[in-house]
């Protein structure tokens, strides 16, 4: 495939509540999109950097800067590309997994309209549909959390995960579990807030039988995860410290997890997403697709990975309404509990180009010759 050339766009996309996590509080999504011209199609991808470095170091600027600067060039020198050769090209290029998935996957959409295959067909989805959980974000009050909480179960979500921070854990969870009793499926996510020295505090989440407790400590201590794995019954689940297929082999190696959240964004694309998955499924690991309040673009290719075999819990692959009122795409929206894995070609949604339009805030070419 050749591509004529790259076009950054920067969207702003209104949240339809702000979120709050133990790293910040968010009220709009500031999008970099990635569109790649291939001539016979273009391929969208999305890079799921926050405008400020709170969940990883990456942030949107940085990301927009490193592909204009030298993966766009780099790409540009290349005869022909599919998204296996992408993924060589950028390898030189230290980290910033989250601006080289944006090319990655825009690439790799392109490449699939042209071939007439969906993401779900190449990534290997098994499912058409995938259970939906919902991350419900630190409240103010405990009611407040209770009323939010209510809203997700009724819309049909099979699995909630409440964001916990020092000082918002163990009566949030205990209430919702005497609320809405022992059989809905129940979990946790820190966000790093915590350290080894709150081991036995967080052993006190074990009563709540949460399905799991998700990225409790730093990204980088993962013998921390190991040493708080033997004092909790609650399984300990990475995000942040997943960084790659081989961190996730080594996470597994020194018991620092039992559970898996892939995020392609954090693992530097779709391709390395998969080889995580798989990693994860030899050793018998379950996973769950994370998110990062994606567009319709980086939920439809979200939703496709979501449906490989290994996916066994339900993912943060809300529909689109959890976090806004309209889309780039058509909606992803709840059919009992379940969303759809788009079946056309690429990504399999269409942009919205009103919205689109609307929702802009800059865009930049940048040619390839
Ligand atoms: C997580 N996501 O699993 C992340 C973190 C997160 C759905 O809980 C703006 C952009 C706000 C990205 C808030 C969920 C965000 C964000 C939270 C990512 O850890
Ligand atoms: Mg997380």
């Amino acid at each position: 495939m050749k591509i004529a050339g790259i076009e950054l766009r920067r969207i702003a996309m209104p949240l339809v509540a702000p979120f709050r996590t133990s790293f910040g509080t968010e009220t709009e999504r500031d999008v970099l999109l990635v569109r790649v011209d291939a001539g016979d199609a273009e391929g969208w991808g999305e890079c799921v950097a926050m405008s400020e470095p709170l969940y990883s170091y990456e942030h949107v600027d940085g990301a927009a800067e490193l592909i204009r600067r030298f993966l766009a060039p780099a790409l540009a020198a290349a005869p022909a590309v599919d998204a296996y050769a992408v993924d060589e090209i950028f390898q030189p290029y230290k980290g910033h997994p989250m601006a080289k998935t944006a090319v990655e996957m825009a690439v790799l959409d392109a490449q699939l309209r042209i071939a007439g295959m969906s993401f779900g067909g190449f990534l290997g989805a098994v499912r058409d549909r995938v259970p939906a959980g919902v991350s419900v974000g630190i409240m103010d009050t405990v009611p407040q959390l209770l009323a939010a909480v209510e809203g997700y179960l009724a819309a049909g979500y099979l699995r909630i995960k409440l964001k916990i921070e020092p000082g918002w854990d163990l009566e949030p969870v205990r209430a919702v579990r005497e609320r809405f009793g022992p059989d809905i499926l129940l979990q946790v996510d820190a966000n790093t807030a915590y350290t080894l020295a709150d081991a036995r505090h967080l052993a006190r989440l074990d009563p709540y039988d949460l399905l799991l407790i998700e990225q409790p400590l730093p990204e980088d201590d993962l013998r921390g995860h190991a040493e708080l794995a033997k004092v909790m019954r609650t399984p300990v689940c990475l995000d942040e410290s997943i960084t790659s297929a081989r961190a996730a082999a080594d996470a597994i190696a020194l018991g620092a997890c039992s559970v898996v959240n892939i995020k392609p964004g954090r693992v530097g694309g779709y391709l390395e997403a998969r080889r995580v998955h798989d990693v994860c499924a030899a050793n018998g690991v379950p996973v769950w697709c994370g998110g990062m309040l994606e567009t319709g673009l980086g939920r439809a290719a979200n939703v496709a990975l979501a449906a490989l075999p290994g996916f066994v819990l339900p993912g943060d692959t809300s529909a689109s309404d959890r976090y806004y009122r309209a889309d780039i795409t058509a909606p992803f929206v709840l059919e009992d509990g379940h969303v759809r894995v788009p079946t056309a070609a690429g990504l399999g949604v269409e942009i919205d180009t009103a919205q689109l339009a609307d929702r802009t805030t800059a865009t930049e070419w940048i040619p390839f010759s």
